[in-house]
Formats: structure tokens, sequence, C-alpha cells
């Protein structure tokens, strides 16, 4: 087969109107090129971490992390959102299957992390929300970014979808500790503790606002 020159979508090679078979080769497929977004866009944030404590000797980025989404997670959030249960429907309406988590020491590298995203060659950015200027009601504060990174494979270029989120260690540490007691189905806590969590979240935003004029 000769190699297509043209970007196309996940779609038009696989057969996707199938339904999602967790064990099959076709999730397999899809779940590989998922794998190789994440490793593309890792790759391009490890050079800007270490370009810039190399070239500027400024510790921007304090570490990346990255995940698949489980299989039993993508079909919850399907079935929450009231999707039929196709690799078409997973792929177009799923954006964060393949998941990068930027974490930075300061709020203001947030901001310069995303302009650093946005300026990546053959990166298209297709959604963003700025939960740091507009905390979710948990008090969850992020930055969320919809990319959509081209993946070079033998016979196809394609377009696959990264959701990225950055945010400082004391947003962090928030959200990690509020996503094991809450965020997942089935944990139930007070009405008291949410109060408490979104109290700590005005604390955290507080704490990262001084760190900022610290180190200014
Ligand atoms: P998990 O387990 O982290 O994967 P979209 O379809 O992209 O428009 P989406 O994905 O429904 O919108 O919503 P959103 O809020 O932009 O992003 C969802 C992700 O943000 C979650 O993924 C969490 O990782 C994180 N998040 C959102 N709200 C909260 C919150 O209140 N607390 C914490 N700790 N994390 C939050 P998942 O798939 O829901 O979960």
């Amino acid at each position: 087969m000769e190699k297509s020159s043209e970007l196309q979508k996940i779609e038009n090679f696989l057969k996707t109107d199938e339904n999602i078979e967790i064990n099959s080769k076709n999730f397999e497929k899809i779940m590989f090129i998922y794998k190789v977004a994440i490793k593309e866009i890792e790759n391009k944030l490890d050079i800007l971490k270490q370009e810039s404590k190399i070239f500027y000797d400024n510790d921007l980025i304090d570490h990346i992390n990255t995940r698949i989404k489980a299989p039993e997670s993508i079909t919850t959030k399907m079935k929450n959102k009231g999707l039929e249960y196709t690799y078409k429907e997973m792929i177009e309406n799923i954006n964060d299957i393949a998941g990068i988590r930027v974490i930075c020491p300061l709020k203001k590298n947030v901001y310069s992390i995303r302009n650093l995203i946005t300026n990546l060659p053959g990166i298209k950015i297709l959604k963003e929300k700025d939960y740091i200027a507009n905390p979710k009601k948990s008090g969850y504060s992020s930055y969320h970014m919809i990319i959509e990174v081209p993946v070079a494979l033998s016979q196809n270029l394609v377009y696959v979808k990264v959701e990225i989120q950055i945010r400082t260690l004391a947003m962090d540490f928030w959200a990690s500790i509020e996503h094991k007691m809450k965020y997942k189905p089935n944990k139930n806590i007070t009405k008291a503790n949410s109060k408490e969590l979104i109290q700590c979240a005005k604390i955290i935003n507080k704490l990262d606002n001084k760190m900022m004029l610290i180190n200014n």
C-alpha cells in the first residue's frame, strides 16, 4: 500500500462504525495510535522543559505525567454522555483518551506553557478551558487544552486528539486528593467535606498568588 501524504482521521482507515469490543484487535490498534500521540507530545514537552532549564535557567515545568484512559472509564464516560458504543462515537466525542498533565511551579508558568504549546508546529488547538480564571464549582483549578497531534504511521498520517491539563504543584496536590476522595463514582462525601474542599482550593489559590509575588 502506498503511504498517503494527506493527514486523515483515524476513522478513515480503521473500521470505526463497529461496536466497541475492549478485547478486540481494533481496540488495540486505536489505543496504540493514542499511545503514539502521547509519546509525540510528551517528547516535545520534555524538550521545552530541558530547554527552559539549560538556556534560560528557568524551571518552567516541574514534571509531566501521561496516561491512557482505562477502557472502563471510556465506556462509563460514553454512557454518561448518552453516546452509542461505536469506535466512531468514542473517537469523535471522548477527548481525553490520551491525557497529559504538565505540572509547573508557578501560576504564570501555566500560561507560558500554554503559549509554547500553541506555537508547536503541526499542532492544532481544538478547545481550551481556563479553570484557573474560572474554577469549577468543586474548587477545581487547572488549564485544559484539547489538541490534535499529527501521528506518522508507516502507511498513514493521522490526527489524534490529546487532552493536556496544565496546573501548578499546589493545584495538583489539591486535585489529586480531591479526585481520590470524591470525583470517581460510588464515593460519597458529605456536604461539609465538599465545603471544606472548596475552602482548601481557595487557600491553594492564595498560596499560588503569594508564591508568584515572592518569586517576582
Ligand atoms: P479522569 O479520571 O481524570 O479521567 P469535554 O468532553 O472535553 O468537553 P469533559 O472531559 O467532560 O469535557 O470535562 P472537563 O471538565 O473539561 O475535563 C474533565 C477532566 O478534568 C476530568 O476527567 C478530570 O481529570 C478533571 N476534572 C474536572 N473536574 C474536576 C474536579 O472537580 N476535580 C478533579 N480532581 N478533577 C476534575 P474525567 O474523565 O472526568 O476523570
